[in-house]
């Protein structure tokens, strides 16, 4: 089962408010996806996660194929029984963790050998491998498998690099899922106009229940990414939910709305919460900062999550400064907070018709300064 039906588009630009059904439930777009990357939100349950609005999380399939290893995930009967996730889980394909986390990649058309970041161990992982381990976790949202280049390489790289994630598209899509799982494309073509569009128009020959950006955020500059996500949206579906991989920042994120995008994963709230560096309604705040030591103000006066109901900056600083699990906790609750609430505004806005304005005032607040 798949569904996706758009409630409200914006007059002005290319943002969109849709809804997704699958056999785990609903999705409302724009969605935030909080990363859990080995079957867990780090530091969160998902109760935690169900209180922040969470409608889907996101896991990888290079991650849970080192371990666990798919004889676990089977035995426990796949992803959502095993991790207690009754909501919707999309899997990234590996596309991207064998190209940036694994060491020795010796690529063919084939596949590609990668050694284990975890033991050195040598594996090989293609599109037919990709999904056989997706279907054995059991998500509900799969990735094809592509390759993923860095923009700082040179274009004839990118030429080769396109043509193939296409083949690999094409065997994906051969390879049969378990009937509540629905198979993504993955746009590539680095920063380049006529590759992105060519890839698009593969990937959508090809022909899939949703479709993604891949290969921005690696290593162009913030107005390349924003350039090729506007250009590339404009040959990807309407009908189709469209997924920008691995952005980014809040900004990013409203940005990325405005161009079209409907999903969106970044390990930053998750990652930058466990640094000490919160989101707010007045930018990025730092909480090992001596400033806060008498706080007695919640992160953001704007957050309704758990953490500003309950504590002050002093206690929060003082937790993280004394290197205490719950500030590392608390801190995660925040963010994913502050991201989920960030594109519900933005969906409430698309759906009253004044989303240009709500993304300029939001970010306009946010230079207002956090610390
Ligand atoms: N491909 C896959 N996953 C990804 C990316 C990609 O290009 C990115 C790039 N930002 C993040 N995650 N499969
Ligand atoms: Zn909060």
């Amino acid at each position: 089962m798949f569904d996706f039906t758009i409630e409200a588009e914006d007059s002005s630009c290319k943002a969109r408010a849709a809804k997704i059904k699958t056999h785990s439930g609903t999705i409302e777009t724009p969605v935030f996806m909080p990363v859990g990357t080995v079957g867990s939100v780090k530091t969160l349950t998902p109760d935690e996660l169900k209180d922040c609005g969470a409608e889907i999380i996101l896991g990888n399939t290079y991650h849970l194929y080192l371990r666990p290893g798919t004889d676990v995930l089977e035995h426990f009967n796949g992803i959502h029984n095993f991790i207690s996730w009754d909501r919707n889980i999309l899997t990234d394909s590996g596309g991207f963790q064998v190209f940036s986390l694994s060491e020795l990649r010796d690529i063919s058309e084939e596949g590609v050998y990668f050694k284990s970041h975890l033991d050195g161990s040598k594996f090989f992982m293609s599109p037919e491998k990709s999904m056989e381990i997706q279907k054995s976790i059991g998500s509900d949202i799969v990735m094809a498998f592509d390759e993923c280049v860095n923009n700082n390489l040179e274009r004839s790289y990118f030429e080769k690099s396109v043509d193939l994630t296409t083949k690999w598209a094409e065997r994906c899509k051969n390879v049969p899922l378990q009937s509540h799982q629905n198979l993504f494309g993955i746009i590539q073509g680095g920063t380049y106009r006529d590759l992105r569009k060519k890839s698009a128009e593969d990937i959508v020959r090809v022909g899939f229940k949703g479709y993604a950006i891949g290969g921005l955020s690696v290593g162009e500059t913030t107005e390349k990414m924003y350039e090729i996500t506007d250009y590339t949206t404009d040959f990807m579906p309407e009908k189709a939910p469209r997924y920008l991989m691995g952005v980014g920042t809040p900004e990013d994120i409203l940005n990325g709305i405005e161009f079209g995008i409907d999903m969106f994963d970044c390990v930053m709230p998750t990652r930058n919460a466990r640094n000490g560096m919160l989101f707010t309604s007045r930018g990025k705040l730092h909480i090992k900062r001596a400033q806060w030591i008498y706080s007695d103000e919640p992160l953001d006066n704007e957050c309704s999550c758990y953490t500003c109901r309950n504590f002050s900056k002093g206690y929060l600083r003082h937790l993280y400064k004394s290197g205490e699990i719950l500030a590392l906790r608390l801190n995660t609750i925040h963010n994913i907070n502050f991201y989920l609430s960030l594109v519900k505004g933005a969906r409430n806005a698309i759906k009253r018709g004044c989303f240009a304005k709500f993304k300029s005032e939001m970010i306009n607040k946010m230079k207002t300064g956090g610390d």
